[in-house]
């Protein structure tokens, strides 16, 4: 059984700030140094849900099934130091916000971290799809600012545990290009474009070896490896970037998941494509 790994005392905080703030907070400001970390927060929309607090982003529920296990970023300033996990530094404050008509359940989230003389901020927009459509978007936006007076030579990872269909042991996670993800299993397709920039390494392995490698006390880089890899899969992204003081740094990707076609609906687009190869080559002859 596969169990949350984070720190139990800022999961029992956070538990009691989201109580304290209602179910859903909508709104969470600028948090003092013993505030013990972020709130939960829940984005809605469509016919999809994603939570967000300590440890991390969990569960993007979609047609009421979880596909998510856990993501995450971490970060290091240089090599002789240990990452650290971006939800674990210090929280600034969040708000989450509506940013679309037709549904005004709270799908934005804007949350800001200091540490290591770096301004971690990261935007999370959720879109659903109409019920039943088993299809559901997530763009993510992340800026890196070196707050320091001094260059900054900055490893920032992403890691991934989708656990597609809410099963875990049957999952294929590929590395398509530099800039694309795609994991499946028999119901679920998901695809991570990283619009810009490209990773500078990569990782599939099985649950939790990148994880552990993230938690444990010395650096470590990603092994570019190893792809296609079936299984209870994971999968993560290094960039490895220098910060001058004020420099910033910012990383956009899209996350999507959607319903294998039914091999009804393959047959169909098939049979459309080769009509059309030969409407093309009879049109070219003519
Ligand atoms: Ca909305
Ligand atoms: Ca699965
Ligand atoms: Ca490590
Ligand atoms: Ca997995």
């Amino acid at each position: 059984m596969k169990r949350y790994l984070t720190f139990i005392g800022s999961v029992v905080v956070g538990a009691t700030l989201a109580l304290a703030g209602g179910a859903t907070p909508a709104f969470a400001t600028g948090c003092d140094d013993d505030c013990g970390g972020v709130p939960d927060f829940t984005l809605a929309d469509g016919n999809a849900t994603v939570d967000y607090g300590s440890g991390g982003m969990h569960n993007w529920v979609v047609d009421d099934v979880d596909h998510l296990f856990l993501q995450d970023f971490w970060v290091r300033v240089g090599d002789e130091y240990r990452e650290q996990q971006v939800s674990s530094l210090h929280y600034v404050g969040g708000l989450a916000t509506n940013t679309n008509i037709g549904d005004d359940r709270l799908d934005t989230l804007n949350v800001v971290y200091s540490g290591l003389g770096l301004e971690i901020d990261l935007t999370y927009v959720l879109r659903g799809g109409a019920d039943g459509s088993q299809g559901s978007d997530l763009t993510e936006a992340i800026l890196v600012r070196n707050t320091s007076d001094r260059a900054r030579d900055v490893s920032f990872f992403q890691y991934s545990d989708f656990d597609l269909g809410g099963t875990a042991g049957n999952d294929t996670a590929q590395l398509v290009n530099a800039n694309t993800v795609r994991q499946t299993d028999p119901t679920t397709v998901f695809n991570e474009t990283v619009v810009t920039p490209a990773a500078d390494l990569w990782e599939i392995a099985f649950y939790r070896d990148t994880f552990d490698r993230l938690t444990d006390g010395d650096a470590d880089n990603l092994g570019n490896a190893e792809s296609p890899l079936t299984g209870d899969v994971t999968w993560a992204f290094q960039w490895d970037f220098l910060l001058n003081p004020g420099q910033t740094f910012l990383i956009s990707k899209d996350k999507n998941i959607g319903a294998v076609p039914e091999p009804s609906t393959v047959l169909l687009m098939g049979t459309g494509l080769i009509a059309l190869a030969l409407w093309r080559r009879r049109a070219v002859a003519a």
